[in-house]
Formats: structure tokens, sequence, C-alpha cells
């Protein structure tokens, strides 16, 4: 059977070539790895922020993954960076406002983790907490979402919404890996909500009126092979790009 071609919006990795420092579009293994085992092909965009090129690479692929990574420059929602911010990646955010709707001109299957969710949710118009213990109102009595536990480990519940595709791969209530210091703060036009955890935090969002564009808050690639509900989530997504 032809697997679907997944598109990946790469990470942004500084190394020294040549005595100077560069940046590199890189791709975590776990999402490959995940992707290969559900069936996929994963293909690592290049930095190319150029429209024509975007269109035809993603005439190339089935479906797209957002991955995670560096903090969302809040310029995007209109904010200026707050101190405790993280580094951001701005050449990915150029990138990846510019490849979203030429995507979804296309109707193709996307999921984004982490980083890709906030991403995502800025695009569509929404905005994110850009540091959860300086701006939550509700720090400390948050659960701790940047865990120091491996990222195979689950280390706070979420609870989903009945009668979602998330609630199909995980059922109602589901242990999650955690490790973000942003989070949604105002979800986007289009999107709704398809997990939180105990604390209110937003979890999981998807958009109703598109064919599929499942977003969570968690690390699914690094939870697969061990944790089932992650592989269905992974399974779904290729099923839907085939
Ligand atoms: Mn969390």
């Amino acid at each position: 059977m032809k697997r679907p071609v997944i598109g990946i919006t790469p990470n942004y990795a500084v190394m020294d070539y040549m005595g100077v420092s560069q940046g590199y579009p890189y791709t975590p293994r776990g999402y490959a790895g995940s992707i290969l085992r559900a069936g996929g092909i994963p293909l690592t965009f290049p930095f190319a922020p150029d429209e024509d090129i975007l269109r035809q690479l993603i005439g190339l692929c089935d479906g797209f993954l957002f991955t995670g990574g560096q903090d969302v420059d809040p310029a995007i929602y209109g904010e200026m960076p707050w101190d405790k911010i993280g580094a951001t990646a701005p050449l990915r955010d150029i990138q990846e406002k510019m490849l979203l709707p030429l995507i979804m001109e296309t109707g193709k299957p996307v999921i984004g983790h982490c980083r890709g969710m906030q991403m995502i949710n800025c695009v569509l118009g929404g905005s994110l907490y850009q540091d959860l213990p300086t701006q939550h109102p509700s720090f400390p009595n948050l659960l701790n979402h940047s865990q120091s536990e491996k990222a195979v480990f689950p280390t706070h519940r979420v609870d989903i919404r009945e009668g979602t595709l998330l609630a199909s791969c995980y059922g109602l209530t589901a242990e999650v890996n955690s490790f973000h210091h942003q989070a949604v703060r105002t979800v986007a036009p289009g999107l709704s909500v398809t997990a939180t955890a105990p604390d209110g935090m937003i979890e999981g969002l998807e958009m109703k009126d598109y064919p599929y564009l499942q977003l969570v808050q968690w690390h699914p690639e690094e939870m697969t092979p061990q944790h089932e509900g992650a592989n269905r989530w992974f399974a779904a997504f290729i099923d839907a790009c085939r």
C-alpha cells in the first residue's frame, strides 16, 4: 500500500559550522519514528518562506505535522515580549504563518503538537500565555506543565470531550506528558477545545469546519509505541492522509 507523505515543520537548531553559528531545519526523532511506524513517510521541510516554494512542497505531501519547539513570538497576537519568554525562532514563525493558510486551501489533514498547537492557534487569531508561572492568574495552584521526567512518562491527566476524534484515540481521560511553559490563552475563531487539564489548561483543540485539523498540547510522538492512545492518534492521522 502506498504510504502517505507527511510534511513536517522543522525545529530550528543552531550549530557551529566553519566557525559560524548556523540555523538548521531539524526534526526530533520521535516525530519521524512515529510517522514511520504508523505507515507514513516523514518529510522534513526546509526553511524557504516563499509562497511558490511552499505550494510546491505542499503538493508533494498528503498531510502535515506542526512540531514542538521554540516559543511563539508574541508579535503575532499583538503583544510585546514578556520578560520570561523563552527563545523564539523568527524564521520558523514566518514560514509557519505562511504555510498554514496555503495548506488549508488544499483541505489536507493537519496535526500539531505543543508549539504546533500554539502556533496554529495564533495564526488563526488566538493568543497565548507567554509564561505560565509569571502570567497565569492561578499560579502557583497549577499542575506542573514542565515535567522533569522523561517524555515517555505521563505526568498529568487530561479530560477529553466526548464525541471528539481525540476521544476516539485516547478515551475520555488520559495521562499525558507536559513540556510547556506557554499555553493557549484565547482560542482562535473556528477552533474548539477538545481537552483540558484538571487545572483548566487547554490541552487539545480541533477545527470542526475543516476535514482534519487536530491539535494537542502534549507530545504523543514521545509516547509511541508504549502508549496505545498515542499510537491511535498517529494511526488516525495517517488513515486520514490516505
Ligand atoms: Mn500540560
